[in-house]
């Protein structure tokens, strides 16, 4: 039953995106649209479907989808009291509609996945912060690894021809035996999260060979971008700098950032760039350089190719705001002060930029990530447009700006 009036704009709806339509709103919408197609091309006029779409994955991927094709969206959202659409602010689209269903409700996939009828479902949605999965293992292994099977069990039912896409992750290598970690590297993850991205990948794979769907799930190593979740460890930091960047300009006495284990090594690369390889993997006869009709699809890793320590990353965005600081003392004593030079420069009130606070150690740690996507660089000629520095500056400066600096 029609729950709005959905006739007054040309997919039937005014664009508001805190305007969540039903499922039934969103088939008009739907069917309107495929009336329209103009191509039988799988990736052009396609419709598609995008979970975790108030996050910084999937916002990205609606921009990248919005830019890059004729496709109309539905992004899977949540009903929430609170406004989380900051990410999707800006977009202002006739092909970008959200719908409301929740991942951990099986029937609400399958309404969705019945009635869309999507070409593609690109799966973004997680309990993605490792930290809290132990909190919430049971939550976390729903949403990760049990709404995926669900999702895979529905699509193989009601729309066989939709390409699936799994965000897997680096965790799912957790203790790693080699470096760089590549795509046979094995599974030995070290935290509830890691275990229930592995425990997907296994369904996505059986699913694939035993009913021949076009489901897949990369192994993302970190990304991140102006957008990333302030829980995260790089937009702690960046935010953490611009409010620092603050005081010091108004000669504010500030805290410190309070960090765990900062030793730790990681793989940064830039959301942006992450999403355009998602879509080339969701389309392998296109984009594949070497592709010829009786290969399989494949999964790849995507990674910068480099490690850094959360030190590292914490110098250079300090460095980035004018801020220059050096590390000293040890252990739970170590932090991250400004050097004399600079203190005397900015004359700053106060001297400590990071301490060390033992909460935010984890009970186990994957202590290092080194990726290697050079399968995915060669079979697609790809190459990233974001490096360690531009991601920080444009972090750094985004936060910056918030700050009105
Ligand atoms: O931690 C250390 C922390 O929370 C990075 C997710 O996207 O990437 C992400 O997972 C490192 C860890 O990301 C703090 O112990 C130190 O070693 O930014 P993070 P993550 O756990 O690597 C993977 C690939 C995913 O798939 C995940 O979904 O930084 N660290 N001090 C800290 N981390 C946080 N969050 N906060 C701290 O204060």
């Amino acid at each position: 039953m029609q729950s709005k009036n959905i006739t007054d704009t040309l997919y039937g709806k005014k664009i508001d995106t805190a305007n969540i339509l039903n499922i039934s709103d969103a088939k008009l919408i739907r069917n309107k649209f495929v009336g329209q197609k103009n191509s039988t091309e799988h990736f052009s006029n396609s419709v598609i479907v995008v979970t975790g779409v108030t996050g910084q994955d999937g916002s990205y991927m609606v921009d990248y989808l919005l830019k890059n094709t004729n496709a109309l969206i539905f992004g899977g959202v949540r009903r929430l009291s609170v406004y989380n659409h900051h990410n999707l602010s800006h977009v202002k689209n006739d092909r970008f509609h959200l719908v409301n269903f929740d991942l951990t409700d099986s029937h609400a996939i399958s309404s969705i996945i019945e009635n869309l009828k999507p070409d593609y479902f690109i799966n973004f949605a997680a309990q993605s912060f490792v930290a809290s999965s132990w909190d919430f293992a049971r939550q976390t292994w729903q949403t990760n690894s049990t709404s995926v099977l669900d999702i895979l069990e529905s699509i193989r039912h009601h729309q066989p021809k939709c390409r699936f896409y799994n965000a897997g992750s680096s965790e799912e290598f957790g203790n790693v035996s080699y470096s760089p970690q590549d795509e046979l590297h094995p599974l030995r993850p070290r935290s509830p999260y890691g275990a229930s991205k592995a425990a997907a990948r296994q369904i996505v794979k059986v699913y694939r060979e035993s009913y021949n769907l076009y489901a897949i799930q990369s192994w993302l190593f970190n990304h991140e971008g102006p957008r990333r979740g302030e829980e995260f460890v790089t937009r702690k930091i960046t935010k953490g700098v611009a409010r620092i960047a603050y005081c010091v300009q108004n000669k504010i006495p500030f805290s410190p950032i309070e960090l765990g284990n900062v030793n730790a090594k990681r793989d940064w690369s830039d959301s942006e760039d992450f999403v355009e390889c998602v879509w080339m993997m969701l389309n392998q006869e296109k984009y594949r350089v070497d592709f010829d009709s009786n290969m399989e699809i494949q999964e790849y890793v995507l990674s910068s190719n480099e490690t850094h320590t959360i030190k590292e990353f914490v110098e250079l965005a300090f460095k980035t705001a004018g801020i220059e600081g050096v590390w000293h003392g040890e252990g739970l004593n170590e932090e991250f002060s400004v050097t004399t030079q600079s203190a005397n420069e900015l004359n700053v009130p106060s001297s400590v930029l990071v301490k060390i606070n033992p909460n935010f150690y984890r009970p186990a740690e994957v202590e290092l990530l080194l990726g290697n996507s050079s399968g995915f660089r060669r079979d697609f000629d790809w190459k990233p447009k974001s490096d360690f520095y531009s991601l920080i500056k444009k972090m750094v400066v985004s936060d910056l700006k918030d700050a009105g600096l």
